[in-house]
């Protein structure tokens, strides 16, 4: 198994038994549909059936008098329970012994086909469903790292997907398999190039690039979107200024639109990202973020797209405490973006950390709509070599309660709408796709993507319900490996963190890449791209201090989050040195000291990679033999890795806390030295 065909295997269900009780339900296939998403829906499903059922399943235009059918409508009018659905919501339900796909739209139906194949693919029963979604969160976008020139940033599954030198002509079949897959879990956006972006794509040339890539999604129900260049107007544009307040810039915006509108009816619209990191904005003409969504967002007239606008910034060479400076850029300005703008919000006030505390300004923006943003591609995770399931990560941050409108103002509930009644509601994952055969890399990498969509769709399922069911579709339905891999996927998160970046430690890992630990990093082209401006190590202990007596950043949040995290004393440990400068003698309510607790995970963490070892060896018989060794291989590398962070930290913080590695722990062979030498050697041009 290449791993090509992702979730959507659609192999002959081996076990006779359950297959005969799908064949009975699953004869044919009534569609009289002819627009395309519905067209679509059916043969997906005549694809998937035949596959897993191993006999043809034929697609008729009406049911007629026959019975054990799968029946496609779409009918405007269509409710479920009483309840008006959503334009993307689906109903399943039986009427006259067939299963009626039901929902207000064509996309609604193609959902509801990938709902129905879910169901036979983790083997659930079809005898009675009753099933009703919608989505609770509207735009459900993949952000691409894209570059024109094939590089995926931050990409560790190969070049990009996208072949800009053979379109708009050659439309690559892979381009299908891709809008197939996010269809299938719910993912209705892709801004297909990256966030640095180049003006080119705003080119006529390009352009007809992009409607061609528009056309192979449309079916699937997904628009297409393009991050923008701020100074576009000025690089192919002829202008000699990008000031958003300036006119011929708004006129060159507002035919651009049009253009863009007229190649491509339903475009989605621009994400941008603006004045950070050296991209141009429009503080460059010392106008603010406002200014330039809003200029942007009217530009769009009556089109039917959106702004999207990132809130990741941060001021050059600033002495303070990057924690609070997309906070103190954009909170001032609620309520003065333009209704067709939502501010685009990473899940943490840092960057992807393998473990962040929301960031502070969900809730603090009620007049905004806000798109959370997290990463799927594992830039700070262990690239595609460790294997670390994101569900958990997500959802902690979906869950946290912000309080903003009292207790249960969760995050989750603030980027979906519910909190402040917008319309509006987004949420983005930046891809970890790449031209690989097995489009991620790591092929756990797989099970990001979907948990991705599948959260997207719906925020209130777990982890291990997600897990579960990728596991089955993707690797085994052996209930006792389902169980084993279900359970590998879920701890792998906290075992990165324990391993790499315990109690609340971030961003110290290797400089510029991203790979590897570099804790000892001091000196580099800002002072918070170190990692000793966040762990703050001296002889006295170890944290950054965001209360009162710090940075304060903890004050941008609502007083029972301060009271939740503002004590060391009552901080849950896994925050504990985002908040708090804690001595490497203090006990902890482990029972253990700050140092001691420290080594204690740092060991543990990497120990729990030989654990995982031992889990995927045991799902060794349910598994393909390529995939296994493919995994198996990889976990080797992670392990060995793992020490590597472990004597890295435990070496480099043992210099100031001055304390032994406590018994029963074995300190590390290697010196310090050694493995700055191999910090080093992964950085040698
Ligand atoms: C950082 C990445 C950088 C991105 C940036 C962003 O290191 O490559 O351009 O985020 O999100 O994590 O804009």
């Amino acid at each position: 198994d290449d791993g090509y065909r992702l979730w959507l295997k659609y192999d002959r269900i081996a076990d006779a038994a359950p297959r005969q009780q799908y064949q009975r339900a699953a004869q044919f296939i009534a569609s009289s549909g002819t627009t395309p998403g519905v067209r679509t829906a059916a043969a997906e499903l005549q694809r998937g059936l035949s596959g897993l059922l191993g006999q043809a399943v034929p697609v008729v235009a009406a049911a007629g008098s026959r019975t054990g059918g799968i029946v496609l409508r779409v009918d405007a009018q269509a409710s479920a329970g009483g309840q008006a659905l959503k334009p993307e919501g689906y109903h399943i339900f039986s009427e006259k012994n067939n299963l009626v796909i039901t929902g207000r739209t064509d996309r609604a139906v193609l959902y509801g086909a990938f709902a129905l194949l879910r169901q036979v693919q983790t083997r659930q029963p079809l005898a009675g469903l009753n099933v009703t979604s919608n989505p609770r969160i509207n735009f459900r976008l993949l952000n691409h790292w894209d570059n024109p020139n094939g590089t995926v940033e931050r990409g560790y599954a190969g070049s990009s997907i996208w072949q800009w030198y053979e379109l708009p002509e050659r439309l690559d079949p892979r381009y299908t398999d891709y809008a197939r897959a996010n269809a299938s879990i719910g993912i209705n956006g892709v801004v297909i190039n990256n966030v640095n972006a180049s003006a080119r794509y705003l080119s006529a040339e390009y352009l007809a690039k992009v409607a061609a890539l528009a056309g192979v999604m449309r079916p699937y129900g997904i628009r297409v979107y393009l991050s923008v260049m701020w100074a576009a107007p000025k690089v192919i544009g002829g202008l000699n200024t990008a000031d958003p307040l300036d006119p011929a810039v708004k006129q060159w915006w507002a035919a651009k639109s049009d253009e863009i509108y007229k190649a491509i009816p339903d475009f989605g619209g621009f994400l941008v990202k603006a004045n950070s990191e050296g991209e141009p904005g429009p503080q460059d003409y010392g106008r603010n973020h406002a200014d330039g969504a809003n200029m942007l967002a009217q530009s769009l007239g009556r089109h039917d797209g959106v702004v999207m606008w990132r809130a990741f910034v941060y001021k050059a060479n600033s002495n303070g405490d990057r924690f609070k400076e997309a906070y103190e850029e954009f909170q001032p300005l609620d309520g003065k973006f333009d209704p067709k703008v939502l501010v685009q919000v990473k899940n943490g006030p840092i960057d992807f950390q393998a473990r962040e505390p929301f960031h502070p300004l969900f809730g603090a923006m009620p007049k905004t709509p806000l798109l959370l943003e997290v990463q799927l591609t594992q830039e700070y995770l262990g690239f595609a070599t460790h294997l670390v399931y994101l569900a958990p990560l997500i959802k902690e941050c979906l869950e946290a309660d912000t309080y903003a409108k009292g207790p249960g103002s969760t995050v989750a509930k603030v980027v979906d709408g519910t909190v402040d009644h917008h319309e509006l509601s987004g949420i983005a994952g930046v891809a970890n796709i790449g031209a690989d055969r097995n489009w991620t890399g790591h092929p756990v990498g797989q099970a990001n993507w979907y948990a991705f969509g599948r959260l997207a769709w719906d925020h209130m399922l777990s982890p291990e319900t997600i897990a579960a069911e990728w596991t089955k579709m993707t690797l085994t339905t052996e209930p006792a490996a389902v169980r084993t891999l279900t359970n590998l996927l879920e701890q792998s998160r906290s075992i990165y963190v324990r391993y790499t970046t315990p109690l609340g430690l971030h961003h110290i890992m290797g400089e510029s890449i991203h790979y590897g630990p570099q804790p000892w990093l001091a000196k580099a082209g800002r002072p918070d791209w170190t990692a000793v401006y966040y762990h703050k190590a001296d002889s006295v202990g170890l944290g950054f201090d965001r209360t009162a007596g710090g940075s304060n950043a903890l004050a941008l949040y609502k007083p029972e989050v301060q009271k939740q995290w503002g004590n060391a004393q009552t901080c849950p440990l896994n925050y504990l040195l985002w908040f708090h400068h804690v001595g490497w003698r203090q006990p902890l309510p482990t029972g253990r000291t700050l140092w001691n607790e420290l080594c204690t995970r740092y060991y543990t963490g990497a120990d729990s990679v030989l654990w995982m070892q031992q889990q995927w060896a045991a799902a060794k018989p349910a598994l393909d033999p390529a995939l296994y060794a493919d995994v198996a291989a990889r976990l080797q590398t992670q392990r060995k890795e793992a020490l590597w962070w472990r004597d890295a930290c435990v070496l480099y913080f043992q210099t100031l806390a001055r304390q032994p590695i406590p018994a029963p722990l074995v300190p590390p062979a290697r010196s310090l030295a050694d493995v700055k030498n191999l910090v080093q050697l992964y950085q040698l041009k």
